[in-house]
């Protein structure tokens, strides 16, 4: 055992006592860490147990996991110490994975409503066969889109495995040629994304986990990670184990488990951190200390649209300042200081809360140059009224003081979902998107998915609009303007914010009692209270499929049972209806359905040619092209030719990933062997995970400091001033409270999973409404009240505690949304990023009365 691996084990005490924290200690008793249980790859016979590869079905950490399987069941989890992301360490979620599929609520057969007046009230569904649920939602996707295209839709998951996703994207793209799909990332990764894009080119973290290995200085930024990506925290406590002097420093709107590990908390407020990032460049530049060779080697300077508004109701992105948003201009390194000098040490205190001290403190750590600093964020940077802005101002402050690209130096963004790179991003099931990275804007973005995809010249130019964003899709719907929506992998009834206006229970908005709604579900949820029809899905190990991670990993879950029931993959649901759809369609001469889905599929049997394994294996090689252009002419030719920079090699053959436990890619062949890519952007020996594209491309003397931006168009990353501009709503007379909303260990967003988990549901069993003892206080309230909470948007009742999991400081309350009896998105704003669309979920305002 090496020493980063026994500092990983001895941290999984740290991680045990932090789940014990959190009422779980009896369920941790009963949960096994395999350490000695190898799968070796494929899968391993022991005795009548079979043990398989798989990935956790939760959050964005991405753990490898090993499943026992006897007699056709699941009976044990383990970690997987093969997985190089998790080296066998999981959390809660993850040892009681097994009992996610046996929940006795399980959804076993097809369901109908046959009476629409009876949708939102919790009956009203009767059991169906798959032929007759199959025909009529065929029927009704047809009617629709022979009608008017612009009137259905699809809203899809950072919980779609990676081919499922990618099939989705073709059917709706290719098939229907409709823009009207995305994802749920949209409300989560989607100002990421689009700071990634700005900044680098290319979407997703440079960095990778070892990073964490590395660090001295960790900052998370209104993350909460002790809750919400426990195993990487124990990655971080193992560091600090591992070396007295690393420190974290938890920049946060309230006290949270992570807080409590932290050497340093700076509560802030909310939504300032864009001044507190100007703040430290500001002084870097001052003091002369930041990294000058960086900033000259590599970095360009630019300008921003300013005050860009707050969208709130239809017609912004049309608007005049709405179409401005994205624009930037080129200025200088000095107009860039200047326009951060507003940002004093005085300013900046007196508008964030956070002292001036603890400002200079930031101030000193950016400044040393031996510090290796990783900054860490999640939904506290990207649910953000400027969360675009944000997720600049983090590149712009790692870039500008040189603190990038060496491990342990990175600006990390977290992903929330298990394939919220893999699938929402790598292979673009939103609005806008093509997969890799590709958009359907650009004529030769299209004429490149075209070749891909073996479609006429010019056919994709049917989508050259981009579709609705999820906000717009949902306030269409609301208002009657959508006639067919298809949703899987999501529980948008309880998930979405501003619920009163989008489940009409404003009394205007009803038009969701007009929509034909299809959704494919595991677990009765409020989402299928509203459908008019549900369908049975295959969940996790029930079928085979791959999630990609944080940092880049693409991993392979094993199928290891049958479906429950008559629960079918969503694959099979999905041709199923293409099938029926597509009936008589021509692209070109040919069928339009075989042509695009006859690699898998077989019209006349009416199933997979292949097994699991095989199709999946099929769906990844037809996505490979896409970035391992030379594997078709076509594409190779129009790439070259564009010098779109698409020869990567980014992605392996399929079944590498299962035999090495999965793989980040950029992935690279050498010597017959695939590699992984630890270090995007960095030069070095490839065998220990450096990056080699950039010096292929540009040669050694091309490269500075041993690194390329090659994915920017001059190898130089795009630093754009981002000012503060204030949140949509400030807390006043009427409205005095910041309400943040989040997540808890034990549960899983809607709860729809975890609350089916015995143990899971034990461990925390109520949603509660976190407050300062002093605004209780004030209030009049004690511990276990029940309190109205209501914002100018709606609202709900919920038990209000002063002992929650947070504590938050006075003048903000915090509630998670993982119970659907206190239903928290029917206050919360829909306002949302005017770059990204991605709306903020943490700063409504509320009041709060007894109820
Ligand atoms: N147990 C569990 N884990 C999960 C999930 C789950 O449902 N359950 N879901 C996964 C998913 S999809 C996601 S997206 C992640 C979310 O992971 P996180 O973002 O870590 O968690 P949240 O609870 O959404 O956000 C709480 C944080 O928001 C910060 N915040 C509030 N306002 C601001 C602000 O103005 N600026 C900044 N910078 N921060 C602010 C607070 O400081 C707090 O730390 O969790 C993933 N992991
Ligand atoms: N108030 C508030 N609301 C939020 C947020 C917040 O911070 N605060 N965060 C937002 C964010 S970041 C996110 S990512 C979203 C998440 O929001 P959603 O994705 O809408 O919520 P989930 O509960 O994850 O829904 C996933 C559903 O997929 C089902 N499922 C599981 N496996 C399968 C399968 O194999 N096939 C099919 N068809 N279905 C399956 C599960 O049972 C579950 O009901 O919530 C957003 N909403
Ligand atoms: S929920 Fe996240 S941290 Fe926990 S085991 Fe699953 S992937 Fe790992
Ligand atoms: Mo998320």
């Amino acid at each position: 055992m090496d020493l980063s691996r026994r500092a990983f084990v001895k941290s999984s005490a740290v991680a045990a006592a932090m789940m014990a924290a959190g009422g779980s200690l009896a369920a941790m008793a009963g949960c096994s860490n395999g350490g000695s249980t190898d799968a070796g790859g494929d899968s391993a016979a022991t005795g009548n147990i079979e043990v398989k590869s798989a990935v956790c079905r939760y959050c964005g950490c991405g753990c490898g996991v090993l499943v026992s399987v006897a007699d056709g069941k699941v009976i044990q989890v383990a970690g997987d110490p093969d997985c190089q992301s998790n080296l066998g360490l999981n959390c809660i979620k993850g040892y009681y994975l097994g009992s996610l599929l046996y929940g006795e609520n399980r959804l076993t057969k097809p369901m109908i409503r046959d009476d629409a007046g009876t949708k939102g009230t919790g009956e009203g569904l009767r059991e169906a066969e798959w032929d007759e649920v199959l025909d009529l939602v065929a029927s009704k996707l047809k009617e629709t889109w022979k009608n008017d295209k612009s009137r259905l839709a699809f809203w899809g998951s950072g919980q779609q495995p990676i081919t499922e996703g990618y099939l989705q994207s073709k059917f709706w793209k290719a098939g229907l040629l409709s823009n009207n799909i995305d994802p749920n990332a949209r409300m989560c990764m989607a100002s990421a994304v689009v700071g990634f894009m700005n900044v680098f080119g290319t979407d997703e973290p440079a960095g990778c986990y070892s990073d964490i290995d590395n660090a001295d200085v960790f900052i998370t930024w209104g993350a909460n990670m002790a809750e919400a990506h426990p195993m990487l925290f124990s990655r971080v406590s193992a560091r600090k184990l591992a070396d007295e002097n690393v420190k974290h420093i938890d920049i946060t709107t309230l006290k949270t488990r992570t807080s409590t590990d932290a050497e340093h908390v700076l509560l802030f407020r909310p939504g300032t951190d864009l001044a507190i990032t100007n703040c430290i460049m500001n002084y870097l530049i001052k003091n002369d200390t930041y990294d000058k060779q960086f900033v000259a080697d590599h970095l360009q300077f630019k300008m921003g649209t300013e005050n860009i508004g707050y969208p709130y109701e239809d017609g912004y992105d049309k608007s005049d300042i709405g179409s401005k948003v994205d624009e930037t201009t080129p200025c200088t390194f000095e107009e860039f200081a200047a326009r951060l000098e507003d940002y004093t040490l005085e300013y900046t205190s007196n508008l964030s809360g956070v002292s001036q001290e603890d400002l200079q403190m930031l101030i000193d750590v950016f400044s040393d140059p031996e510090l290796r600093v990783m900054s860490l964020w999640t939904m506290g940077v990207n649910q953000h009224h400027r969360g675009t802005w944000m997720n600049h101002n983090l590149h712009n402050l790692h870039l500008i003081s040189g603190k990038y690209g060496k491990p342990g130096c990175t600006a990390f963004s977290l992903t929330g979902q298990p394939s919220a790179c893999g699938t929402a991003r790598e292979v673009g099931t939103f609005c806008h998107r093509l997969p890799a990275d590709l958009v359907v804007k650009n004529p030769v973005h299209r004429r490149y998915t075209e070749a891909v995809w073996d479609l006429p010249e010019g056919y994709l130019d049917a989508i050259e609009t981009p579709g609705f964003h999820t906000i717009k899709m949902f306030r269409e719907m609301s208002k009657g303007n959508i006639d067919f929506l298809w949703s899987a992998h999501n529980n948008w009834a309880q998930s979405l914010p501003n619920l009163t206006r989008f489940l009409g229970m404003d009394g205007e908005h009803e038009g969701i009692f007009d929509t034909f709604i299809v959704v494919n579900e595991v677990y009765p949820t409020i989402t299928c209270d509203y459908a008019d029809v549900v369908l049975p899905a295959a969940l996790w190990v029930e079928r085979e499929g791959q999630f990609g991670n944080a940092e880049r990993r693409t991993s392979v879950f094993q199928k290891c049972v049958e479906p429950m029931g008559e629960a079918k993959w969503d694959v099979w649901i999905m041709m199923q209806i293409a099938q029926r759809v597509l009936e008589g369609e021509k692209i070109g001469d040919a069928d339009a359905f075989d042509h695009l889905f006859g690699f898998i599929w077989d019209k006349e049997a009416g199933d997979f040619i292949g097994d699991d394994r095989e199709t999946n294996r099929a769906i990844w090689e037809e996505y490979r092209i896409f970035s391992n252009p030379e594997m078709k002419d076509t594409v190779a030719a129009i790439n070259t030719e564009n010098n779109m920079h698409m020869e990567a090699k980014q992605l392996a053959p399929y079944d590498e990933y299962i035999e090495q436990h999965g793989l980040t890619w950029p992935v690279r062949e050498v010597d017959g062997k695939w590699l992984p890519t630890k270090w995007r952007f960095t030069y070095g020996d490839q065998a220990e995970g450096y990056d080699q594209i950039g010096i292929e491309m540009y040669g050694q003397q091309g490269l500075a400091n041993d690194m390329s931006f090659y994915k920017t168009p001059d190898q130089k990353p795009s630093v754009v001033f981002r000012p503060y501009e204030p949140p949509a709503e400030e807390p006043d007379a009427d409205f005095p409270f910041w309400f943040c909303t989040g997540r808890l260990l034990e549960h899983w967003h809607t709860g729809s999973m975890t609350r089916n988990v015995a143990e899971l549901d034990r461990a925390l069993p109520e949603a509660l409404l976190n407050m300062n003892p002093a605004d209780m206080e004030k209030l009049g309230l004690k511990d276990r009240d029940r309190v109205r909470v209501t914002s100018r948007h709606g609202s709900f009742e919920i038990t209000v505690s002063n002992a929650g999991r947070t504590e938050p400081p006075e003048g903000l309350v915090f509630a998670p949304f993982f119970a659907r009896e206190t239903l928290i998105n029917l206050a919360v704003h829909d306002y949302y990023c005017p770059l990204s669309k991605e709306t903020d979920y943490k700063k409504t305002c509320v009041q709060i009365e007894k109820a």
